[in-house]
């Protein structure tokens, strides 16, 4: 048994302890006086910088994928939500338009260093689907499948957030299939790679697993605000 050895003084645990204390003096409305979170700009809703470090906006939206684009008609599309719910469930697409329906403008920022801002989208919240099949409490984390085989995993926590969508529809057209259509997750306070293109699955689990990109190096963490991109 060998063991990794524990630098209490790394970069990544000091952001990780500097985090925490910004988080909890967001929500006790203290002020915030330490370098972090990093980026420029104006702070944005949830009192971040509204460019994250080491980013470029940019106003086309660029494609980032394996290079498989999978074809899906409506008719053969679904979700499929399974692990630990209490009401394991496949929704056909008319069934995922008649969850409720969310609408939200929010940035896009992926790790190779672009970002797009305020972008509008319309959705169903992953808390509504969460809701809907009755997580159960010992879930803690999320594990993706998509449906051009990439995967990606995220903590319950982060799956949660009230801007974490399943989107359908992008600038008022319907989600072009190279961007992930007919329905894509999105993550808007963490790197793009964590939200899949083509969304089929969502697994609910007790304990983490890698994704895709995860298992070859990408941060587990994905903080946009912690240049938090390689592990
Ligand atoms: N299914 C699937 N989802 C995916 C990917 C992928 O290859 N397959 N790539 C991820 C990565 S690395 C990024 S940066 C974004 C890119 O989304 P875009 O092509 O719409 O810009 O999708 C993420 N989701
Ligand atoms: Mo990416």
């Amino acid at each position: 048994m060998s063991y990794i050895p524990f630098d209490p003084n790394s970069k990544k645990i000091k952001n990780r302890e500097a985090l925490v204390r910004y988080r909890k003096a967001l929500q006790e409305k203290k002020a915030w006086t330490e370098g972090l979170p990093m980026g420029e700009g104006p702070l944005n809703r949830d009192g971040n910088p509204k460019l994250p470090p080491g980013q470029k906006a940019v106003d086309r939206w660029p494609v980032l994928d394996l290079g498989i684009q999978p074809d899906l008609p409506l008719e053969m599309w679904s979700l499929t939500v399974s692990g630990l719910v209490k009401r394991p469930t496949s929704f056909t697409w008319d069934q995922f338009m008649a969850l409720p329906q969310a609408e939200d403008v929010s940035d896009f920022h992926c790790v190779t260093s672009w970002s797009r801002m305020d972008n509008h989208w319309k959705g169903v919240r992953f808390r509504d689907i969460a809701e809907r099949c009755e997580v159960l409490p010992s879930a803690r984390y999320v594990f993706i499948k998509a449906y051009d085989s990439y995967s990606t995993n995220l903590p319950l926590e982060e799956a949660m957030k009230y801007d974490v969508l399943l989107v359908h529809m992008w600038e008022d057209k319907p989600l072009p299939k190279d961007h992930g259509g007919p329905v894509r997750m999105i993550t808007p306070q963490l790197y793009a790679w964590k939200g899949a293109k083509w969304i089929g699955e969502i697994v609910f689990r007790d304990r983490d697993e890698l994704g895709f990109w995860e298992q070859r190096g990408y941060s587990n963490t994905a903080e946009p605000w912690l240049n938090d991109r390689y592990s």
